[in-house]
This record gives C-alpha cells, sequence and structure tokens, in this order.
C-alpha cells in the first residue's frame, strides 16, 4: 500500500516500519482526514462572526449578502497575501541580516559575492564608485528595506522585468507599490463589506503576488547571495542513505539560510569534531530537509535527506540526534514524533515555537555562539541512540545552477549570454522551457506528478528548471545528473551533451522561483521571442503544491504572463466565475493564467499545445524532433559502432 502513498522507496521503507509500529505520519492521516468538501473549493466564509457561512447550494448568498463568486475569491485572496507576506517576510530577515553584516554588528557574517552586491547596488541606484564594500552593503540593505514600507511610486526591481510587461501593469493598475502596502492590501479589501466583486479581487491578488516575486523574493535571493555566495553547479546527493550510522546526525530544516550556513561552520569545527570523537561517534554529519537544505545543498553541496513529506520518515530512522528548524513548513506532528525517538527537535525562529519543544532563539548577532551551542546538544544526543534503520537510497545530482551561471554556462565569461538558448527555442531543437516548482502534498502519490511531467516534458525537448521541493523530487530519481540527457528528446540532448548540463536545473529553493522570473526577463529582452515574458513558450507547473507561498508562486507567474498549472483540486472550484477568470480573464489581460488540472497526462497534454501556440504565434518552425539527435555523444557512438564493425576508418572518413 505504502507505494500508493509515495514512489521514494526510502520513504516506502520507513513507512512500512510506522504503519507496523503504528506511528503516526502525514500519510495516514490524510488517509483517515479526507479534506472538508466545502472549505476545499472556497464555499466557506468566515470572514465575520455571522458566519461562518457555507455556501453549497446553487444561488445560495452569506448572510451579508455575498455570493459564492465574492466568497471564493476572498478565499483565494488572503491565500496568496499569506503567502506573499511569509516570503517577503523572509526577505527581509535577509535584508536586515545584511545591514547587521555591514555595520559590523554581526560579525559572523561577510559580504562573499561582491560582483552580486555591485549589481544589486546598480538595480538599487546605490553608487559604488570609490567605497568600501561595506559602505555599499550598508545602503544596499536600506534601500531594499525601504521596498516593503514604501509608500508612493513602485517597487524598483519591476524595472527588471521587460519594458512590455511593465507597461501591462502600469495599464491595468496592479504595478506593486510597497511590499508589505500589498499585503495589507489584501487584508483590508478582505475585510467584512470591502471588496465584493470577484474581478476586483483577483486582479489585486497579483498586484499582492507580484509584490512577492519581484519584491520580497527577488530581494531574499539577491541578498542571499550576496552574503552567502551565487550558486555554481556542484555534485552533491540526495535522500535517506546520506543520513550515517556512526555520525551525528544534525538536519536542519526551514528556510532560512543564516542558522543553517552556522551550523555548517559549526560541524566543521575540528573542536566540535573532537567532541563528538569523545561521545563515541566518528564525526558530525549535516543534512538537510526542505528549503534550508536547498540553500545550503546548492553553496555548500550539503546532501538533502528528502522534501516536504520525507520529514517524518526521517525521524522514524532512529538516527537524528538533533533536528534544528527555523521557518515555514515544519510540521507541528514532528514534536510529538521526536519524543518517541531519541531525536532533540529545537525550534529557533522567534516566529516559529512548537509547544513543547525546546526553544533556542537565533540571533544572527550571536549566530555562531548559537550555532556551536545547538551542535554540542545535538553532540550531547547521540549516546542516547537507539535502534537505527537508515534506507540505503543515495541519488548524484548537479545543483547551482543560478541564472548568472546559465547566462557564463552559454557564453562564457566575456561572451555570457541567452543568445543560444533564445536560439535553440527558435531552431526547434527546444520546443519550449518550463518550470516546475513546489511542494509534496499528501493528498497526492509523493513525487510521482512532479516526475511524471518532468519526464515528458524533457522527453518532449523542453528544457526544465526546478525549485523547492519539486527539485529535491526529481533529485531523487536521477533527473538532476547530467546522465539524465539520456531521457530528454533529441534537440535538448544535444544541447545537455554540448554545454554538460542536466536537462533538468536545480535553480535553489522556493523563494528562488525569482531566478526563473530574471531568466524569462533575459530571454524576452534578448530578441527573437516576442518581447515580452508572455511570448515565451514556456510554461510553469506546481504539480504537488500545497502551500499558500505555492499560490503566491503561482499568481506572480500568472501576473508576468506565464501560463500556470497547479495539480490537485482547484481551492475556487466551486465558483465556475472565479476558474474561468482566471483562467480567461486573467490570460486576456495579463497573457498568463492559472489552471488546476489534477490529471499529470492532461497537464503536460495542455502544456505542450500552449508551448505550440506561442511558437506558432512568434511564426518560430514548427516542432519537428526527427531534424535533431544526429550529433553530439548520439553520433559518435553510431561512428564507433562502425569502427569496431570495420565498416568505418576514422582517418579517411568523410564526416
Ligand atoms: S519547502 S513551500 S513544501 S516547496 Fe520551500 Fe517545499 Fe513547498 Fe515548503
Amino acid at each position: 500500500m505504502t507505494d500508493q502513498k509515495s514512489i521514494d522507496p526510502a520513504v516506502c521503507d520507513l513507512l512500512e516500519i510506522c504503519e507496523s509500529e503504528g506511528i503516526s505520519t502525514a500519510f495516514d492521516r490524510a488517509e483517515q482526514m479526507k479534506p472538508c468538501p466545502i472549505g476545499s473549493k472556497g464555499a466557506c466564509c468566515k470572514n465575520c462572526a455571522m458566519g461562518p457561512c457555507r455556501l453549497t447550494k446553487e444561488g445560495q448568498v452569506g448572510i451579508c449578502g455575498a455570493t459564492i463568486d465574492t466568497v471564493a475569491a476572498r478565499n483565494f485572496a488572503r491565500m496568496v497575501a499569506a503567502g506573499s507576506a511569509a516570503h517577503s517576510d523572509h526577505g527581509r530577515d535577509m535584508a536586515l541580516t545584511l545591514l547587521a553584516a555591514a555595520t559590523g554588528h554581526a560579525p559572523d557574517y561577510k559580504i562573499r559575492d561582491v560582483r552580486k552586491l555591485y549589481e544589486v547596488a546598480s538595480f538599487l541606484d546605490v553608487k559604488t564608485d570609490g567605497r568600501p564594500v561595506n559602505d555599499i552593503a550598508k545602503e544596499v540593505a536600506e534601500k531594499a528595506l525601504i521596498e516593503f514600507g514604501r509608500q508612493q511610486g513602485n517597487i524598483i526591481y519591476l524595472q527588471r522585468a521587460p519594458r512590455k510587461r511593465q507597461q501591462i501593469w502600469q495599464n491595468l493598475g496592479i504595478a506593486p507599490r510597497g511590499i508589505d502596502r500589498e499585503v495589507v492590501d489584501i487584508m483590508h479589501r478582505t475585510h467584512a463589506g470591502n471588496d465584493q466583486d470577484y474581478k476586483s479581487l483577483l486582479m489585486s491578488s497579483l498586484r499582492t503576488a507580484l509584490a512577492d516575486g519581484w519584491g520580497g523574493s527577488m530581494l531574499s535571493t539577491d541578498i542571499t547571495d550576496i552574503l552567502f555566495g551565487s550558486p555554481v553547479p556542484l555534485a552533491a546527493r540526495a535522500n535517506m542513505g546520506n543520513l550515517s550510522e556512526d555520525q551525528v546526525n544534525i538536519v536542519v530544516h526551514g528556510h532560512e539560510p543564516t542558522l543553517s550556513e552556522m551550523i555548517l561552520v559549526a560541524v566543521n569545527d575540528p573542536e566540535m569534531i573532537e567532541y563528538a570523537k569523545s561521545k563515541g561517534a566518528k564525526g558530525i554529519n549535516l543534512t538537510g530537509i526542505c528549503c534550508t537544505a536547498n540553500e545550503t545543498l546548492m553553496r555548500q553541496g550539503v546532501p538533502t535527506i528528502g522534501n516536504f513529506l520525507s520529514q517524518e520518515l526521517a525521524i522514524a530512522t532512529g538516527a537524528i540526534d538533533l533536528m534544528v528548524v527555523d521557518i515555514q513548513c515544519i510540521m507541528q506532528a514532528l514534536a510529538p514524533l521526536t519524543k518517541q525517538f531519541h531525536t532533540l527537535l529545537v525550534t529557533t525562529s522567534a516566529k516559529a515555537h512548537i509547544d513543547g519543544v525546546t526553544h533556542i532563539e537565533f540571533d544572527e548577532h550571536r549566530a555562531l555562539e548559537i550555532a556551536k551551542n545547538i551542535v554540542k546538544m545535538g553532540i550531547d544526543n547521540f549516546v542516547n541512540r537507539g535502534d537505527v534503520h537508515i534506507p540505503k537510497d543515495i541519488d548524484q545530482m548537479v545543483v547551482g545552477f543560478s541564472h548568472e551561471y546559465i547566462n557564463y554556462a552559454l557564453g562564457g565569461f566575456y561572451r555570457g549570454s541567452f543568445r543560444p538558448l533564445n536560439d535553440a527555442v527558435i531552431q526547434g531543437r527546444l520546443r519550449g522551457v518550463a518550470g516546475v516548482v513546489g511542494c509534496n502534498n499528501a493528498r497526492t502519490c509523493q513525487d510521482a506528478a512532479h516526475t511524471y511531467i518532468v519526464r515528458e516534458l524533457i522527453k518532449n525537448d523542453v528544457l526544465v528548471v526546478m525549485t523547492g521541493c519539486g527539485a529535491i523530487a526529481c533529485a531523487k530519481y536521477g533527473f538532476l545528473s547530467p546522465e539524465a540527457a539520456q531521457y530528454a528528446g533529441p534537440g535538448l540532448r544535444e544541447i545537455c551533451e554540448a554545454v554538460g548540463i542536466p536537462p533538468v536545473l536545480h535553480m535553489g529553493s522556493c523563494v528562488d522561483n525569482t531566478r526563473i522570473l530574471t531568466v524569462l526577463s533575459q530571454m524576452a529582452t534578448e530578441g527573437g521571442l516576442g518581447e515580452d515574458i508572455a511570448d515565451i513558450p514556456g510554461v510553469g507547473f506546481a504539480p504537488e503544491w500545497m502551500s499558500e507561498k505555492a499560490i503566491s508562486i503561482g499568481c506572480y507567474f500568472v501576473g508576468s504572463g506565464v501560463y500556470t498549472i497547479f495539480g490537485s483540486e482547484s481551492p475556487v472550484a466551486n465558483s465556475p466565475a472565479v476558474v474561468r477568470f482566471m483562467s480567461e480573464g486573467w490570460e486576456e489581460h495579463v497573457g498568463g493564467k492559472l489552471e488546476f488540472i489534477p490529471d499529470p497526462e492532461e497537464a503536460v497534454r495542455k502544456a505542450l499545445e500552449h508551448i505550440d501556440k506561442k511558437r506558432a504565434a512568434l511564426g518560430l518552425v514548427e516542432y519537428d524532433p526527427t531534424r535533431y539527435g544526429q550529433s553530439g555523444d548520439a553520433l559518435m557512438l553510431k561512428l564507433l559502432e562502425k569502427v569496431e564493425e570495420g565498416t568505418l576508418n576514422l582517418y579517411s572518413a568523410k564526416l
């Protein structure tokens, strides 16, 4: 039965143990608790104390008269606001850390990527000539913080979008103002008795999501790169087999790299390693889960042991001595679960306490000291370890494809450009591009939709970029390794062989979806693929989404002109008008649309149709895979076969 819950062999293995020992997990709780058929479709309004009103009958309205369209749109808008707030607040904390580092108040951090600092300074209109790095960093942090509270004008980073896109936002009045302001706007407008026009609510939702994508999240990505370095490709490993039987296992989980980067320093401290040995361990083994894992994975090569739905199963190995969590995607179920094992769970964010769990508040001013204390607690707990069951699964991958690196990979240091990528799409060697992102969801088989969709896309010569738990999902099945080129269509395979990249590129954590916005903007401005993101033959997917952050991400892609497909049932399904407006209405206004398509086969079919439609609109050649696949490694293999047969002499052959 476990194979219907997950396709991950390590998770299935551990689920069997949990089931036989009566240990509760999200997988069986999802079976026992069916989703509320009213709330899950957007038909329950609890925005005032006269309700909750459940609008289940045709034409029924709430006590205040709110229609199903208003209720569904308001509920959806609040999801966008919560998601945008979460991402953006993460971005604010990164800006505050940069400020503290630049002013000498966070001595354990320094500017690791000065080149990126200069680039961001130019976007934020910060002068760099002749100034010390820390002065520049201080002003960059201050200017970034202004973006959160901006009351007039628009978020500066909107200028990074193609001109046509900026004009669309201005014409529609959805160019975001301050990042915080747009979140507050939605919370105000969805209060009882305010905005009761579903179209207005949905257009405002786009503005709030854009404040996340082109504001809070984009700043977060940039500042994280400044502080910890812009990712470049490196080899790394995924899945539970990366836990160690004879070392202290410490797992970082959540989203922010500020603490996890310090934990990494602490576990490599010779004194800490000696201390671990004094307790009978062979050393200290650091691994991660969810997006904190993505952050340390892509910059430092720290292995990931799993994505969102793997977190409880990791505890069930009995091998984790300490799990330290920061913000977002941390299941409360970890608290009672860790008590059934020897694992110590430590919360660290002032915004993410869990009742009954040890809390050591993180403070960037004393970062390394706190990190060392936490690591020491893990070491001390090693002696309490009992039986362990660590699945053997380990998968290899290459991670760290920042947009800067893709640029470099395609043209080298002096001629870095997206020209080769655009040319590949124009020639039909690539049919199009896709971003596949988002979470796991216990209502669907773990990783199944991610891997199906990605396999089909690359088979059809669609280059895929991934972030978040989706990227970890595909890492577990080898899609993020250059060898995965064997699953790619002929054109994509040739590109992978020529450039030496996998057909599926890991671009970071969920906050790093902004890197995809940057790639799309650069493709649009490079020339030959129209003049706007909406012109590009591309699609977005979140096949196993579950969080409000995913909804915000989906909406900022739609607002940027991308056809975006979510798996699972629609959270607004009970309002056909809202469903239609998110598709046809948004497409008419902004060029992008959002559709919920639970069937992955149908999702892929519609995505490819859309890509072909965009190709036709640009006047590009029809996609024809038979034109490619005769060069690169494939040609070499054929020639070698002939040489072995004795039918070809390479020295005299005309190729
Ligand atoms: S961690 S938001 S489950 S991607 Fe970013 Fe994964 Fe989704 Fe959390």
